[in-house]
């Protein structure tokens, strides 16, 4: 029985754990209260580790399509036929034949941060599509126009705030995002305790709603207008103050009048929220000697996403808090660099997608566009598919096309642990091991953190004889797309020679640490198996930028350019009822809910109704309610709940689990209704091609049949799937 020491990786909290392993299991997991960061915080996610590493339904061998049907195969067998079968389509389509998915948990492993742009770089297809356009994207396409890098995005520092307005977040349940903040409800208290306070805007009173000093709820997909409505009013009663960003901001001017028509008054309808509250609101965050604006899901899978994004910043620099301490600042990883203050900037569009014309994004394709290349015939038609920790079948809008897609293509690899909704479509699947089993350090998240801090660990438990690291199945794939076969030169791949004591990742890593802004070493992090912290976050502007001018562009003129469009929006409200997504803290996305102590309980699939909409529509809590859409529809059992505003409701994603031809005993037991069955894959934020998720408009009516548990109905190839849920 021995103690290792890791950083859970299925949130973006990036929470020390303590782990007790008895041989090749996992037998306990408690936070790491040693930890620098985390201290010893943990939620009931991180906690399942263990359950995670022994569940059952955990490939542990390739599967290779025989026949028909997916059998065990050895990882020899499985990369020859990745080999051939990817080489074959190259061969007679040419290289955008071959869509890459990347998904969520790409971010969260060392391997996807160390490799994926190398896997992206050899596909050499254009037809590259991540869950960042379900999730991010307009963040960095507002933070790419406004610094000119798509990762310079600015965090709140939570811990030395005054106030912190959230839109269109819950940490209390997702524990942040694009903001690394373990504990986050813990943090947010500590703000109310020492004289702070926080605000939160959201249709939904979640966790984090109940717990602030005020919470307003809005109109889904209309935090645009209320933002706009606020950047009028801090010019309107001179409240607009750069500080010392001063010298460094270009377009305020501009932006002053794109805000002009918005003013409190204007917006106050439409996005639910009184124009005096508007009012209230800004000379608030005005007020304060130090505070942050925050947006997120609610804030970027919208209609208006990347306009949203972008007004978050500028208020934030208009009311002087980018880059000061208690503002929204930059974080400085142990593997980043400091800049030199200008750069090449940003653009998109630099190709289009063959189908619809969608423009580039950072270097992909919206997925809201996947189905379209894989169904049109023509020259360029997507034929083969790679995901990688990616389940596009739950995850992306009107995502019973998008499945029955899946089903067409000659030929799909997917790298991933469970035999699932989409990897059940894959020729060939090649599982990575679970955490436990993998270093760790947080490419992604460390550079989004509260506080500069580092850590890396070596596995907990040692790979058995069958398993493969994922770095060495992801090294594979991009041998085999540079042609030379599923037997490369892994080191040579990554430009990597000679001999030396620690593995390729850590020879990786150590060249960025030892050029990065502390010198630090992976050896120097070994010996510290609880993270070391480098301090607060510092002030990091104009370094941190890397426009042509040098300065920040607080108007880019492709954002500019859309305000037209919000402005159509303002004068054309829309009404009937729309649905609005959530998450839940024993829940992650589509994939955590095979393992028992997440999913027993409280059925977490609800759809949640205002009393007010029940008693109109004839809804009583606990009976069916018939879900439609533009594009499907599905059957959920009502929740009437008075969290929720009038004329919306909320389904989490991530759920139906009624699929056949999967392996997940658990979650099939608890199979909830897919989300994603009504979202459009028509609708889309233009300047990210982000997809609309929340805001969809709806018709709930009650089912027409009594609810029979667990009978579930689906009509494969159709929008139509039917759930009657617990
Ligand atoms: N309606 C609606 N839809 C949404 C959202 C929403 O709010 N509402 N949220 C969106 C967001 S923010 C996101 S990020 C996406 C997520 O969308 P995706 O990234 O497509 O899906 P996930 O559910 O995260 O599934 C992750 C997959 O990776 C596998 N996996 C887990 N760990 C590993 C690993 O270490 N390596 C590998 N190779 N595979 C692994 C899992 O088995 C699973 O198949 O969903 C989006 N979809
Ligand atoms: N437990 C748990 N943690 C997670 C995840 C998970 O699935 N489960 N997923 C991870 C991932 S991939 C991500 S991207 C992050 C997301 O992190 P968050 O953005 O904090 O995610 P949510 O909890 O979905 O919170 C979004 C909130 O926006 C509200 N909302 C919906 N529409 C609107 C709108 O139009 N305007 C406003 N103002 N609010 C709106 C919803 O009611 C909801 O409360 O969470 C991460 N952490
Ligand atoms: S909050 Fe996130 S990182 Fe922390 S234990 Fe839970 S899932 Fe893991
Ligand atoms: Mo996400």
């Amino acid at each position: 029985m021995r103690t290792a020491y890791t950083t859970c990786p299925l949130c973006e909290a990036t929470c020390g754990l303590e782990l007790t392993v008895e041989g090749d299991r996992i037998t306990a997991v408690r936070g790491d209260r040693e930890d620098r960061f985390s201290g010893g915080y943990l939620c009931p996610k991180g906690a399942s580790l263990g359950a995670l590493d022994a569940d059952p339904d955990r490939l542990r061998t390739p599967l290779v399509r025989r026949g028909g049907t997916l059998e065990p195969a050895s990882w020899d067998e499985a990369f020859a036929l990745v080999d051939e079968r990817l080489g074959d389509v190259i061969a007679a389509h040419g290289r955008d034949a071959v869509a890459l998915y990347l998904g969520n948990p790409n971010v969260h492993s060392l391997a996807g941060g160390l490799y994926a742009g190398a896997l992206r770089k050899a596909a050499g297809t254009r037809n590259v599509f991540t869950a960042s356009t379900l999730d991010q994207m307009p963040k960095h396409v507002a933070c790419g126009y406004l610094y000119g890098g798509i990762f310079t995005i600015p965090v709140p520092d939570i811990d030395r705030t005054d106030f912190l307005l959230l839109l269109g977040a819950d940490p209390f349940s997702s524990n942040g995002s694009l903001w690394t903040v373990p504990d986050a409800p813990g943090r947010l208290r500590a703000l109310r305790r020492r004289g702070g306070a926080f605000v939160v805007v959201d249709p939904r009173r979640s966790r984090t709603a109940a717990a602030a000093d005020e919470h307003l709820p809005i109109v889904p997909g209309t935090d645009v207008f209320l933002l706009l409505g606020m950047v009028n009013e801090l010019f309107a009663a001179s409240l607009v103050d750069l500080g010392a960003l001063a010298p460094h901001v270009a377009g305020v001017d501009a932006v002053r009048a794109l805000s002009e028509p918005f003013t409190p008054e204007a917006v106050a309808a439409r996005c639910g929220i009184a124009a005096d509250g508007i009012r209230a609101l800004t000379h608030r965050l005005a007020a304060a000697p130090r505070a942050a604006v925050y947006g997120r899901i609610g804030t970027t899978t919208v209609e208006f996403g990347t306009v949203a994004s972008w007004l978050v910043d500028v208020l934030n620099v208009l009311t002087g808090n980018l880059d000061r301490p208690g503002g929204a600042m930059f974080p400085l990883p142990a593997h980043g660099r400091r800049g030199t203050g200008s750069g090449p900037g940003f653009t998109t569009g630099r190709w289009r997608s063959r189908v619809r014309g969608l423009p580039e994004v950072a270097g992909e394709l919206p997925v809201v566009t996947l189905a379209d290349e894989i169904e049109t015939p023509g020259p360029g038609r997507v034929r083969a598919l790679v995901t990688v920790a990616g389940n596009p079948a739950l995850s992306a809008p009107n995502s019973a096309r998008l499945d029955a897609a899946l089903s067409t293509v000659d030929f799909m690899v997917s790298v991933d642990p469970y035999l699932n909704e989409t990897t059940r479509h894959a020729d060939v699947i090649l599982p990575p091991p679970p955490p436990g089993r993998r270093a760790h350090y947080d490419l992604a998240f460390l550079a989004l953190a509260v506080r500069n801090v580092a850590k890396y660990t070596r596995p907990a438990v040692p790979l058995g004889p069958d398993e493969r690291d994922e770095g060495e199945i992801l090294l594979r794939l991009t041998g085999i797309f540079a042609g030379l076969g599923p037997d490369a030169d892994l080191d040579a791949l990554v430009g990597l020679s000679g001999e030396s004591e620690l593995t390729r990742e850590e020879r990786l890593l150590d060249a960025r640490l030892r050029s990065g802004p502390y010198g630090l070493s992976v050896a120097d992090l070994l010996d510290r198996p609880h993270g070391v912290d480098l301090g607060p976050l510092t002030s990091r502007v104009p370094e941190v930028l890397r426009t042509p001018s040098g300065r920040i562009e607080l108007c880019p003129e492709p954002i500019a350019a859309d305000v037209p469009r919000v402005l159509a929006a303002l004068r054309a409200p829309s009404d009937g009822l729309v649905l609005v997504g959530r998450r839940h803290l024993r829940s992650n996305n589509s994939w955590l809910h095979n393992v028992p102590a997440l999913v027993k309980g409280k059925d977490l699939c609800t759809l949640l109704v205002s009393p007010a909409d029940a008693e109109r529509l004839g809804l009583a809590d606990g009976s069916a309610a018939r879900v439609t859409s533009r594009v499907g529809e599905v059957e959920a059992t009502v929740e009437v709940s008075a969290d929720m505003a009038a004329g919306v409701v909320s389904l989490p994603h991530g759920w139906g689990h009624d699929r056949p031809g999967t392996r997940l005993a658990t979650a099939r037991a608890h199979p909830g209704v897919n989300v994603n069955l009504l979202t459009d894959d028509l609708a889309v934020d233009p300047l990210s091609g982000t997809a609309v998720l929340n805001g969809v408009p709806v018709v709930v009516t009650p089912a027409r049949t009594a609810p029979e548990p667990h009978r579930t109905t689906a009509h494969a190839g159709t929008a139509h799937a039917t759930t009657t849920a617990q």
